[in-house]
């Protein structure tokens, strides 16, 4: 016997995701539907590669009553609305969006850095899915925390365009190629030219009295998830940048440790880490760049060298898919915990 899933905006980058990602991991799927906005209601998608096919149900209809999972990626707007209404109804609501990932009782997980977190979900019956550049973080940096005791993380990204949704991806493509012609890049996604540029600010601007003044709520995100979901001790600043990138988020983290740690340890440790893969050649290529993470699950560490401006410091290089690792795939991984652990089915 296994469980009946649904996937709530099943037709965006995310929620594609999830359907390719429960079929490529053969979950244990007694029955699927796919649920999106009245605009996507009766399309049909695919699902797995068998040639199955799944029509698009509206949400504003779906009885969640009897259905085991929802994996949500609809956005903050529609999962206020549905998501309590799916966990009233007895199902139990994975989300991606950022809604409920600082609320004291809804269990924020990464499956290889805090799964016995997962225990709390019954308080809400919702489990949330943290942001994607935190979530590959935190996996690359579990295995380190364990050895060392990391104090404080500085972390620069450069994330790709689907972090902003197809409409950031079509940004990117259509500016791209209004240059190349010689036409006018047109903008509406991003605040400024996206093509040939990078832009540093994702999200909105904190104010005053966030206590993060002059930081974006992608930066706050990273700070404040990274404490949730690892050691609430752990100093983070992060400057958050959107590249001209289709698909995988890069990281460069300086980490700073309580204890010394050496540079072999910790490659060490990375190589033999739960879901984190070590390309780490001092020699040209012998690194991971985003293009190459694409479709994967591992969250890749390369460039890993001591840090000599503080006492006991490491800096890496961190790359991973953002639709998958940091996405879709943490929280498949989230439904197979919940399975293994409560639900026991499958
Ligand atoms: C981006 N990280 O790349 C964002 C997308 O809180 O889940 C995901 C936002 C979130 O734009």
């Amino acid at each position: 016997m296994g469980y009946k899933v649904v996937v709530v905006g099943a037709t965006g980058n995310v929620g594609r995701e999830m359907l390719n990602i429960l079929a490529e991991r053969q979950f244990p799927l007694d029955e699927i539907a796919a649920v999106a906005s009245p605009r996507s209601t009766g399309d049909i998608i695919d699902f797995g590669e068998d040639g199955r096919t799944l029509k698009v149900h509206n949400i504003e209809h779906f009885d969640f009553t009897g259905w085991d999972i929802a994996l949500f990626a609809a956005g903050s707007g529609p999962t206020k609305i549905y998501a309590p209404k799916a966990a009233a109804q007895g199902c139990v609501v994975i989300d991606n969006s950022s809604l409920y990932r600082m609320e004291p009782d809804v269990p924020l997980i990464v499956p290889e850095v805090n799964p016995d977190a997962i225990d709390g979900y019954k308080k809400r019956n919702i489990i949330a899915n943290p942001n994607c550049s935190t979530a590959q973080m935190v996996v690359a940096l579990k295995p380190l925390h364990e050895a060392a005791i990391i104090k404080r993380v500085v972390v620069s990204t450069y994330q790709s365009v689907s972090g902003a949704g197809k409409a950031g991806m079509d940004e990117l493509f259509n500016q791209t190629r209004a240059i190349f012609v010689g036409d006018e890049p047109e903008q509406s996604k991003f605040t400024k030219r996206i093509a040939f540029n990078v832009i540093p600010h994702i999200d909105s601007f904190l104010g005053p009295d966030s206590g993060m003044d002059g930081y974006t709520k992608e930066e706050w995100k990273m700070t404040a998830e990274t404490r949730k979901i690892l050691d609430p001790e752990i100093e983070v600043t992060a400057t958050c940048v959107r590249v001209p990138v289709f698909v995988g988020h890069s990281e460069a983290i300086n980490v700073e440790f309580e204890m010394p740690i050496s540079v072999a340890k910790a490659q060490g440790l990375l190589r033999e880490a739960p879901g984190v893969m070590l390309i780490d050649k001092r020699e040209d290529g012998g690194y991971v760049t985003p293009v190459e993470c694409v479709g994967d699950y591992a969250t890749f560490v390369s460039r890993v060298r001591k840090d000599p401006t503080v006492e006991n410091g490491l800096a890496l290089w961190c790359v991973s898919d953002n639709l998958r690792k940091g996405a879709a795939l943490n929280a498949v991984q989230i439904a197979e915990l919940l399975g293994r652990r409560h639900l026991k089915k499958g």
